[in-house]
């Protein structure tokens, strides 16, 4: 009689044999390799299927989607672009370490492990059909990953299991010094070589399945030339002031905001844009259907609501597109729509004023970007660009509806979450150089930036030394009221502590601010300020 089975009924009692079995580190060890398998073949189904619905992808989308708004303000604020290897790392190891526990408690109760098992595995299912994209395919790969883990889980538990029955004495050591019993260490040999086929499996099928999302398409498409070409952007002052930033945002340097853990792939052949909801008479183009529509080229600055005042979320770039007016006026959208709610391949939604894309600021459908195709991470094959409206509004990459309809009947992913409904850029201004905290030696000291103030223009700069009176600084190139103006202002820097802040008016005279605001809802206001140190 084993003590399990004359122990009273709090207990349960264990198999027989279960203290022939190997340590619960074993096991523990074998449900992490397992689930590493499973979730490595899911990412591989996913390569096929749907790149989005890879199990770890998955459940770190979710993990955005229902993140509140302050939370993942904080996140872009701490970790950058880094946010989201850092998110995917954490769900991950999350994930595993849950396999971990799950196998111990496999060591002793097999079905109930297994079945923790394969629940774990699914919930990046119902993550992947959580998602507002979601297609039906997307259960695929979690389905996938959990037949896998379970199967290779108990598969190596029953190695475990047998090595364990024919060591002599497997619990005490795990086996670890049986090297003279054949049937022990034969049994080693095979749970480590189990092991390490697990482990290869997981690594093998993981990476063939981010070759596989990753390949996809761009650089194949020849764009034709504008109807209505612009002259070449003059030059920037960057090259006369240093550490200021380029007039023209090179595609490499143009910062990326969006929620989609694995950049969408989407092919030309098979990309349409639709055009429907509450017009008239609703189409769907193709790629070069959109390409024969008159192409013209503008100078827009994006940026992005939560860009903190001083902050990186901004660029300036040439693009080339069809005008959103030309498309909406072939669709006839109806009196009483005011809104266009934009789709996304990935199932992005952003809601824009009917107003804006229509009217004069020649809001577009851009397919280029400073001359090249527009990159995948930046909304390839085409995009939404809307002159003076945030990103979050007007800005929707991987474009591939719009949908006629009103704010009061549908509402987008960023309003859901609170953001404002419609948000117009507010005036802006950075100090790009002096860099805040620098140590410069005394003397001419350039100092540099960038304002903005799209669908208004930037009339002046002004830059403050410390309590001394407001001087103007020198303008950059015009390129219209959409785009950003460099400044700077030469300053004869005596040494000490020195505080620099800069502020700008617009062309309606409207001057910048004080008062600080969050981004949250509608967009950071205040003036930026910096200190400097001069020896
Ligand atoms: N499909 C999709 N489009 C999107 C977003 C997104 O999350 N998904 N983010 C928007 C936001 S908040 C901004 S600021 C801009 C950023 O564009 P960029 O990454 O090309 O700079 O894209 C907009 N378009
Ligand atoms: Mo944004």
């Amino acid at each position: 009689m084993t003590t399990g089975l004359t122990t009273s009924g709090t207990t349960t009692p264990e198999p027989s044999g279960s203290s022939r079995r190997p340590a619960g580190r074993w096991y523990a060890g074998g449900a992490v390799l397992a689930a590493a398998a499973g979730a490595g073949v899911g990412h591989l189904v996913a390569g096929f299927v749907s790149p989005e619905a890879s199990p770890v992808l998955a459940v770190g989308s979710t993990v955005i989607d229902l993140t509140p708004t302050p939370v993942k303000e904080w996140a872009v604020a701490t970790f950058g672009t880094a946010d989201k290897p850092i998110l995917i790392g954490s769900v991950a190891i999350g994930a595993l370490a849950v396999a971990g526990m799950i196998g111990v408690v496999a060591r002793t109760r097999r079905s109930v492990g297994l079945a923790l098992l394969g629940a774990l595995a699914l919930t990046s299912a119902l993550a992947a059909t959580l998602r507002p994209t979601s297609i039906a395919v997307d259960l695929i790969p979690g389905f996938v990953t959990a037949l896998v883990g379970v199967a290779t889980a108990s598969w190596f538990f029953g190695l475990l299991d047998r090595w364990g029955a024919t060591a002599v004495d497997p619990a005490a050591g795990a086996g670890a010094d049986d090297t003279a019993r054949g049937d022990g260490s034969s049994g080693r040999r095979h749970v480590l070589a189990a092991a390490a086929g697990l482990g290869a499996l997981a690594a093998t099928a993981g990476s063939l399945g981010q070759a596989l999302s990753r390949s996809g398409s761009p650089s194949t498409v020849t764009l034709p030339p504008a109807a209505e070409p612009l002259a070449p952007l003059p030059r920037g002052l960057e090259e006369t002031v240093r550490g200021i930033s380029a007039f023209r945002t090179p595609n490499k340097e143009f910062y990326r905001i969006d929620t989609a853990l694995v950049i969408p792939r989407v092919s030309v052949e098979g990309w349409k844009l639709t055009i429907d909801g509450e017009v008239d008479r609703p189409y769907t183009v193709t790629f070069d259907d959109l390409l024969a529509m008159p192409l013209v080229e503008r100078d827009i600055t994006l940026t992005c609501v939560s860009n903190e005042v001083g902050g990186p979320y901004i660029g300036g770039a040439r693009w080339l597109g069809v005008r959103t007016r030309d498309l909406l006026e072939r669709a006839g959208v109806r009196t009483g729509a005011d809104q266009i709610l934009s789709h996304s391949t990935e199932g992005m939604t952003i809601s824009t004023p009917v107003q804006a894309l229509t009217d004069d600021r020649e809001a577009l459908v851009a397919v280029a970007m400073n001359g090249e195709p527009l990159p995948a991470r930046h909304g390839f094959p085409a995009r939404l660009v809307t002159p003076g409206l945030y990103g979050f509004v007007g800005a929707t990459k991987w474009l591939t509806r719009m949908e006629a309809t009103t704010y009061a009947a549908k509402r987008a992913y960023w309003t859901e979450r609170d953001w404002a409904t419609d948000a117009p850029v507010l005036t802006q201004s950075r100090i790009d150089t002096p860099r805040g905290l620098n140590r410069l030696d005394a003397g001419r000291v350039v100092i540099g930036g960038v304002a903005w103030a799209q669908q208004r223009g930037i009339a002046k700069v002004e830059v403050r030394v410390d309590g001394e009176r407001w001087q103007d600084a020198q303008l950059g190139p015009d390129a219209g009221i959409d785009y950003w103006r460099q400044w700077f202002l030469p300053w004869d820097a005596l040494p000490g502590r020195h505080d620099l802040t800069v502020r700008a008016t617009d062309l309606n005279g409207d001057v910048q601010p004080e008062g600080r605001t969050a981004p949250f809802p509608e967009g950071a206001r205040g003036w930026h300020s910096i200190v400097v140190i001069i020896d």
